[in-house]
């Protein structure tokens, strides 16, 4: 029997961002998070075991120097769990531009987590699973589950992770302008605890953020479409805030960010109803309901952005051995 398996994840787009760590060691959160996975981006990840060495690549080239040392950590984390100790073959294929702010380490590390653990003959609940992937990377902790999910910032390794929540009718989508697709300029790893570590706004963030958490889950379960929206705004810029306090100041944003954020509070006034969130790269992404997509899309394409993104919740992670 072949030690094979397959899996493809989506990457999260978070609505209540996750921004510090608690703890480096075991990758717990400063604050709780909330998150929609994407039908727009995915990793498809096959990795088989019993190789001498560890090798991956991504998109058809050799991941080299702390890329590839990451893997290696991660399948580190996998072998012990599986009591093992070959090496893994891991190619792995992303639709998503990659370390553009556009989450490819969430469904990166999500589908990694699921094909090295199935392939080792481990068969994890999702919620080992969630606890696994955000050990390889925070946020793909969230894109083992589709839709919208929330990941608990828990004060142990074994109460991080992240479970679904039900969306009683938001029918929700997301515009993504790709402002641009280039490598970001500083890893969201690095600009997190340059925050946390130098700025003086940072407990702010923590504490505002915590009760932003808070009242997103009272809106999602009242699908208080308006009060979501709001929420995802005003915390991703409040996130932003945190870091143009660091020392130096962290920035992702390009003039173009800027003409996007106008343009949707411009949207708003004119009754196309719609929120804009950014993460850590100068993109905008725009939450709507499904029925304003195509409007949102058309106005932003208007304003002159040439890669424009339509996307609707996506699912889960899949797995599938190749026996
Ligand atoms: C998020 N981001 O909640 C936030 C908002 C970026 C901005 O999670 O260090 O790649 O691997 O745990 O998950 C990006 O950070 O960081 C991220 P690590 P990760 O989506």
């Amino acid at each position: 029997m072949s030690e094979r398996a397959t899996a493809v994840a989506h990457s999260n787009i978070a609505l209540i961002k996750y921004w510090g760590k608690r703890d480096e060691g075991i990758a717990l959160p400063a604050t709780s998070s909330v998150s929609l996975t994407l039908d727009a981006y995915s990793t498809r990840t096959t990795v088989e075991w019993g190789r001498d060495t560890d090798t991956a690549e991504l998109d058809g080239a050799p991941l080299a120097g702390e890329a590839g040392a990451r893997v290696t950590r991660f399948l580190d984390l996998v072998r012990s769990l599986a009591g093992r100790s070959d090496g893994a073959s891991v190619i792995s294929r992303n639709t998503v531009p990659t370390a553009a702010g556009l989450a490819s380490s969430a469904s990166g590390f999500a589908a990694l987590a699921a094909a090295a653990s199935s392939a080792a003959g481990l068969d994890l609940a999702p919620r080992e699973l969630s606890i696994l992937a955000r050990k390889g990377s925070g946020s793909a902790a969230r894109s083992i589950f589709g839709d919208l999910a929330v990941w608990f910032a828990g004060d142990d390794d074994a109460s991080s992770f992240a479970e679904p929540v039900t969306d009683p009718g938001l029918d929700l989508a997301m515009v993504v302008a790709v402002v641009d697709a280039g490598v970001k300029t500083i890893s969201s790893r690095a600009a997190m605890r340059l925050t946390a570590e130098t700025s003086p706004y940072f407990p702010a963030w923590v504490d505002a953020s915590r009760t932003d958490f808070t009242d997103m889950l009272a809106a999602i379960a009242a699908s208080d479409f308006t009060r979501v929206g709001e929420l995802t705004e005003s915390n991703a810029m409040r996130m932003h805030a945190s870091m143009l306090g660091a020392t130096p100041p962290v920035s992702y944003w390009q003039p173009d960010s800027v003409r996007v954020l106008h343009l949707v509070r411009d949207l708003r006034s004119t009754g196309i109803e719609c929120y804009a969130t950014m993460d850590a790269g100068p993109n905008v992404k725009i939450l709507c309901q499904r029925r304003r997509m195509e409007s949102v899309r058309d106005a932003v394409t208007a304003a002159g952005i040439t890669r424009v993104t339509t996307s609707l919740p996506g699912p889960g992670v899949a797995v599938s051995r190749d026996d």
